[in-house]
């Protein structure tokens, strides 16, 4: 059974007969999808038919060729997993407040289920279709294993505050997923399949930013890679992960932004593993901070989304003088004075996913050449949306926000610019990691 503190009723609506319909958006996977698991519950109890939809919306916020191109290959597959269990798959183009009403009125939808998300641009759809709705709609948190709505009824201060939390809550809630039957109940409409040749096309994404040859999407991928990295580095974990010449993170982020891959699934993976700890710190408690952080903090892509101590003390440092400063297309070319922040623009420009700990220092330096922590805050999120294959995500807000804005930490020295906004420098990943073998590394690869 799916349970009750993951699903929030959106729209009670009226009662009838007919198929219930899964609007998959956030969590594009079959396996381990609690959203899916109740929508076929309610199936089942209806005994009435089932079907997935997903709405591709053409003009998705920072989205390019190299997102859409990842996206929609795991998509597909997820069509063809679904034909095994004898679900129907949809795929509606066009803005899901327009699109999903009306689907949901031609096919007599009983119930419409959807996952959480705590971004705005999610918010407003399901507003939207919401609106126009009679029958119920139900939203099922499958991404947070404590749902974030349950987890805490405010934003966090830190991760010390959620982690106290959500470890109480976790036994209760980290444990194996249910199962998918086949179902019993045929779809009763004729199904086009869905034109996968032509819809990149049609849709016709920013290509400036290429698809990514280096890593296989889909949910098989995504098992693969955890497996992989539970055998071979979820030992070192701890000590490498922070290293950008060692291969030490798990490189599960695009699965997890795209859904392929539940963070349940790698958590019960890792705590079956060897030494966990450092690795369920950053999967769970940073992660569900994250969503905790967009969720109750509408503002989490602007200065005003700062706590009160930052504001105050970026206010006092407004007038400080920049030593360096650099226009957005000169960052996003990697030109600036500083060959490790370059180096970082670079690997993240050429293979979509800049090291964990560098993403850090990046932000930070965009923070100090920046005229101001506004422009600072949009030119992170614009380079890491338009570049990171994880990016658009909750915890690509939370961490800019951490970086420019304090969010998550506590004030340090006062300085220059960042006031007591945590300050890094050069010296620091000089004593952190080899630098020089990183910039030639990436300097090879280009
Ligand atoms: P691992 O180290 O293997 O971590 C495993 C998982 O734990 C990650 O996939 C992620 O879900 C979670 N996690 C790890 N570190 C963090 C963190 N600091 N905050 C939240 N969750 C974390 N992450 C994104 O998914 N998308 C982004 O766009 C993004 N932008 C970032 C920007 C900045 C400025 C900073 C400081 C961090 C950003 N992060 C982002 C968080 C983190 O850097 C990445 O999640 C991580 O590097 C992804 O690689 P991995 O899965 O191999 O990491
Ligand atoms: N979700 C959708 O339901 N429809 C889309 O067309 C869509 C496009 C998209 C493009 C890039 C990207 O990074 C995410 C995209 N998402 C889309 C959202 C994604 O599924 C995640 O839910 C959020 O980005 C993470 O919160």
């Amino acid at each position: 059974m799916v349970k009750r503190e993951r699903i929030t009723v959106l729209t009670a609506g009226e009662n009838r007969s007919g198929p219930v319909l899964y609007w998959m958006s956030r969590e594009q996977r079959v396996a381990d999808n609690w959203a899916l698991l109740h929508a076929q519950e309610e199936a089942l109890v209806r005994q009435v038919p089932l079907a997935v939809l997903f709405s591709l919306a053409p003009s998705f916020p920072g989205a390019t060729l190299r997102s859409y191109a990842f996206m929609l290959k795991g998509v597909e597959e997820v069509e063809r997993r679904l034909a095994q269990w004898g679900i129907p798959f949809f795929l509606l183009e066009g803005e899901p407040t327009e699109t999903l009403p009306r689907f949901v009125e031609e096919k007599g939808i009983s119930l419409l289920v959807t996952d959480f998300d705590p971004l705005r641009v999610k918010r407003s759809w399901r507003e939207g279709v919401a609106l126009r709705l009679t029958i119920p709609f139900h939203e099922v948190d499958a991404h947070n294993i404590v749902p974030c709505r349950h987890a805490s009824p405010k934003p966090e201060y830190s991760a010390a505050t959620i982690r106290r939390k959500l470890s109480r809550l976790l036994p209760e809630f980290l444990h194996e997923f249910d199962h998918l039957v086949a179902h019993p109940f045929p779809w009763p409409y004729p199904v086009q399949p869905v034109p996968w040749s032509d819809l990149l096309s049609r849709l016709s994404p920013d290509r400036s930013v290429p698809e990514l040859p280096g890593i296989v999407p889909g949910e098989a991928a995504a098992h693969e890679t955890l497996a992989l990295f539970i055998r071979e580095r979820l030992e070192g974990y701890a000590t490498n992960r922070n290293d950008p010449n060692r291969n030490g993170q798990s490189g599960l982020s695009p699965y997890l932004h795209f859904g392929q891959l539940a963070p349940q699934r790698a958590a019960l993976a890792a705590a079956a593993g060897g030494e966990q700890e450092a690795f369920l710190e950053e999967l769970i408690v940073r992660r569900e901070l994250s969503d905790n952080f967009c969720w109750y903090q509408e503002r989490y892509d602007q200065v005003e989304g700062f706590p009160d101590w930052v504001r105050k003390t970026l206010d006092k440092h407004r007038g400080d003088p920049r030593e360096y400063g650099y226009a957005r297309e000169v960052l996003e070319r990697g030109e600036s004075h500083d060959p490790l922040w370059n180096a970082a623009q670079k690997e993240m420009v050429l293979f979509g996913k800049m090291h964990g700990y560098l993403r850090m220092y990046w932000a930070k330096k965009i923070m100090e050449w920046s005229g101001s922590p506004e422009e600072a805050l949009a030119t992170a999120i614009y380079l890491n949306d338009r570049y990171e294959l994880d990016g658009r995500d909750p915890n690509g807000y939370a961490g800019i926000a951490w970086s420019v804005g304090g969010v998550h930490d506590r004030p340090w020295g006062e300085r220059p610019i960042f006031g007591m906004v945590r300050y890094m420098n050069y010296k620091g990943c000089l004593r952190k990691f080899d630098v020089p073998a990183y910039i030639n590394r990436i300097a090879a690869l280009e």
